[in-house]
């Protein structure tokens, strides 16, 4: 029987007339005359361009766009509106502004042949945007005057946006900070990532002490920030059967397919017109429900597909270094890297250039493996849609792509069964066994005969199952491949990557040290102290926010004694905004002359916050033992915490217990309580992040040596003039390069011991009360009960008592030498103030202004723009 209705077009208006040359849709740009003079599309130009905003520049513009959006937009008056509502009033005027900026940069941008860069990340943790959007518009100010005269008070404004948390942690945070700096730049980027109806979980802390997991809907209330583009969607398949028609080609189909839909999300750049853009992709059924199902009166069946393909980007995974075989995690990450390369190469085509010119106009950084399908998704489009060859398609995608890798911690390196990947993705499997025994045919010449080679740099892990190596695709489909901190970067060099740099050879690795962005870790976060900054050197705030190696003038500063009083204020008062935070959220009153001790990242045991538990517990035993004269001589510390776990991290999860357990106990004790507090806070986020890291006199960053890639928070925390406590790990080591050593407090074992350590308490173990008394009576008291539940600890000490595979036993005796020196040093209270000047000083090399130049002269060849 044959249909009569074409099923391509159900669910389409009838007669729909083909997209004219309209503006909803980034890539068209305006068509020139016989004359080469602008044609205007339509109607008459005047009555449009009379019809055009500009961006608002005065208070009374700031004001009427206020009312306007109070009164239209949320259907509201003066009578009825509450801080939530004037936040969104607020919000939708900026973005207007934001939009005017942002409609500017993509004519500019499409209107010449331009090179761009994609940065495609499964995460990005922006944190609240309004104020951002104002700081960067350069309106703050004018804002903050127009909100008081309508009755609110800007700050209380700010407090009402929920953090956007599509991320995890250090890498979501980072593409945040990256699009701020490529945009801030006037460069070329687009970020693309998936719009998550929940972001990361909301994190609370049980009766007992432990994390529980609550969904984050952060889209309850209307996101002003993104535009929803309901005419850019791309249909992505699923499954089916994939068909050798010749050669190298094939022909895939059947399957689901699903609808990919763009949402832009406005990235403005610092002190300039250029906004760049973000978009997120959301799944959609491709058609609403199956009718005749429902008709038939199953409506659970009806709504089946519809729902498979909308739970596609539901929710963030939120496991951080831990890959996770689970069938919608791969799903997701096809789904964004196919609609997100449709999108990059319909913008291609605009251009109207050959394909074989794509990596002169394309380059796509992928953030760590997780986008690494977009090399076999680009071959197949390649080969099997636009009938290049093989060899041309190959050359084209190693021209394309390059690679980010942020961690060698063996369980972070992601690997999905053969046998899923046949069945999700027919076709690309059938690639990447190609791509691989090419490649390997290659190894095999210039190492004939090395089988345990070929086998360790093979896509494909023998097993059961045989798995997919992501990180050996990654690596040999892109033109670059590099870590984020010096350290890491030669580890990566020297262990995981070892074959690939004997076979490629040393110039396709390279370093780029992590960075972040000034604008919201010193002038957001920390307003006070970016204006004595500017008063002190002289410097209106955009000069050192946009070059911040001129924070370097500092340096000739720091003996001057108003400086240090000041400094001193500042720092003060940031603490004492962090205690009313922590007063009002949980009733405890803080002593802000104390000294503020802070962690915060997320859990795991390589980052080793238990190894900061246990040297609290420590302290807390030794000023309990104290006679009252000894007492008085105690520097008095709030030691503050913060981070969530992985839900299904049991052995993170006990040492979250722990810490708010210990603090149950300490915080009350009489004896000790003036001079030892500890507070976990729950639920950490960006914005949380920036309460507490202003207020740090010192922060911990103390993994195992060579386990932290980078760690970005030592960044932040320098920057806003904390010190550090750290191992000589990551970008510590950078940054101790850079304020000197005499201003960190490291500590610890270095990373070419590790192996051996390990080796020794595999094979020659001894006993925790040998190696580290100190340590093993903290841990039998642990055990012993005296922080409540006892047994409940055992799994966490086991861990150390047996194998200690993170070295607590090796470390703790010289963390707590290094602790003592915090103390020591933070008596002087003129000579703390003046290493904080100094570290704040040598932050320039951190700037993730100067990151992204190194990606766009290594890797990208892109170059900043300035829109007229
Ligand atoms: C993390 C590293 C951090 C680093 C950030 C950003 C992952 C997989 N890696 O050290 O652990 O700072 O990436 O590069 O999240």
């Amino acid at each position: 029987m044959t249909s009569i209705i074409d099923p391509s077009t159900i669910g389409k208006p009838k007669h729909a007339a083909r997209r004219r040359h309209v503006r909803t849709l980034t890539g068209y740009t305006p068509e020139v005359d016989e004359k080469g003079v602008e044609k205007w599309p339509r109607g008459e130009e005047k009555v449009w361009k009379d019809g055009l905003r500009g961006v608002d520049k005065d208070i009374p513009d700031i004001t009427k766009s206020f009312v306007h959006h109070v009164q239209t937009s949320l259907a509201r008056q003066a009578y009825n509106l509450d801080e939530a509502g004037a936040y969104q009033a607020a919000a939708l005027s900026a973005r207007d502004n934001l939009l005017v900026n942002w409609n500017e940069t993509q004519l500019h941008f499409n209107a010449k042949p331009t090179k761009r860069a994609y940065y495609l990340s499964l995460e990005f943790l922006m944190g609240r945007t309004l104020d951002n959007a104002l700081l960067n518009l350069g309106l703050k100010d004018k804002y903050t005057d127009g909100i008081n005269k309508l009755g609110f008070g800007l700050e209380d404004l700010l407090e009402q946006e929920r953090d956007a948390a599509l991320g995890n942690g250090g890498l979501g945070r980072l593409a945040a900070c990256y699009l701020d700096s490529s945009a801030s730049q006037e460069l070329p980027v687009w970020g693309y990532g998936l719009r998550y109806q929940y972001g990361i979980f909301q994190q609370l802390i049980g009766p007992d002490g432990s994390q529980l997991e609550a969904p984050d809907p952060w889209l309850q209330h209307d996101n002003p920030w993104e535009i929803p583009r309901a005419d850019v969607t791309y249909e992505i398949r699923f499954y089916g059967h994939s068909e050798r028609v010749d050669g190298m080609k094939a022909v895939w189909s059947g399957g689901q397919e699903v609808l990919a839909m763009a949402y832009d999300v406005m990235i403005p750049g610092y002190d300039t017109k250029n906004t760049n853009n973000l978009r997120l992709w959301e799944s959609k059924p491709k058609r609403g429900f199956d009718l005749n199902s429902f008709n038939a009166g199953d409506y659970e069946r009806a709504v089946e597909s519809s729902n498979s393909a909308a739970a596609i980007t539901s929710v963030l995974y939120p496991n951080d270094h831990t890959t996770f075989g689970k069938e919608l995690r791969l799903k997701q990450q096809y789904f964004w890297t196919a609609a997100s390369l449709s999108d990059i190469l319909r913008r291609f085509k605009n251009l109207g250039k050959p394909i074989g010119e794509f990596p002169e106009y394309v380059s796509i950084q992928l953030n760590d493996t997780h986008p690494t399908l977009a090399i076999p998704e680009l071959m197949r489009i390649l080969v099997d849609e636009e009938d290049l060859s093989w060899d041309s398609a190959w050359d084209i995608v190693t021209r394309t792509f390059f690679f980010t890798n942020h961690t060698v911690l063996p369980e972070a390196l992601e690997k999905w069964p053969v046998t899923l990947m046949q069945q999700l993705l027919p076709r690309h499997m059938q690639i990447i066994f190609d791509i691989n025994m090419i490649f390997l045919q290659a190894v095999e010449k210039k190492f004939p005969g090395d089988r345990d080679k070929l086998a360790r740099m093979s896509l494909i892990e023998e097993g059961f199952p045989q798995n997919v190596r992501m990180a050996n695709l990654a690596c040999i489909g892109s033109r670059k491949v590099n870590g984020v901190a010096e350290l890491h970067s030669e580890l990566l060099k020297a262990t995981i990557m070892k074959d690939f740099v004997e076979f490629f050879g040393t110039d396709k690795f390279f370093n780029v040290t992590n960075g972040i962005t000034p604008r919201r870790w010193l002038d957001q976060c920390n307003p006070r102290l970016s204006q004595l900054i500017s008063e002190t050197l002289k410097l209106p705030k955009a000069s050192f926010l946009k070059d911040l190696s001129q924070l370097e003038g500092l340096l000739k500063h720091v003996d001057e004694p108003g400086l240090i009083k000041k400094w001193a204020a500042v720092k003060q008062s940031n603490k004492e905004r962090l205690a009313h935070y922590v007063e009002t959220t949980t009733g405890h009153q803080i002593n802000t002359q104390a000294m503020f001790d802070v962690q915060i990242k997320r859990l795991h045991e390589y980052k080793r916050q238990t190894l900061n538990i246990l040297g609290v517990i420590y302290r807390y035993l030794k000023i309990k033992a104290m006679t009252p004269a000894e007492r008085k001589k105690v520097n008095p510390k709030v030691v503050f915490f913060a981070g969530k776990a992985a839900p299904g991290y049991y052995i993170a999860k006990l040492t979250i217990r722990l810490i708010v357990n210990v603090a149950r106990i300490i915080n009350v004790d009489p004896d000790t309580k003036d001079l030892l507090s500890l507070f976990f806070l729950p639920d950490y986020s960006v914005s949380l992040a920036e309460i507490l890291i202003p207020a740090s006199d010192i922060s911990q960053h103390i993994s195992t040596a060579g386990t932290e890639a980078s760690g970005t928070s030592n960044m932040k925390f320098c920057l806003n003039g904390g010190l550090l406590v750290g191992t000589v790990d990551g970008a510590n080591i950078e940054i101790a390069e850079e304020v000197g050593e005499q201003n960190v407090f490291f500590f610890g074992h270095l990373t070419p011991a590790v192996e051996d350590l390990r080796y020794q308490h595999m094979y020659h173990p001894v006993p925790i009360e040998q190696k580290c008394p100190e340590l093993a009576n903290v841990i039998n008291e642990v055990s012993s009960g005296r922080f409540g539940d006892g047994g409940v600890y055992e799994p966490l000490l086991n861990t150390i008592r047996q194998n200690d595979y993170y070295l607590l036993t090796e470390d703790f005796d010289s963390y707590i030498k290094a602790l003592k020196l915090v103390d020591e040093a933070y008596q002087d209270r003129t000579e703390w103030i003046k290493k904080s000047i100094r570290t704040t000083a040598k932050m320039g090399k951190f700037s993730s202004d100067r990151a992204i130049q190194d990606y766009a002269q290594e890797c990208w060849n892109i170059e900043s723009n300035k829109l007229p």
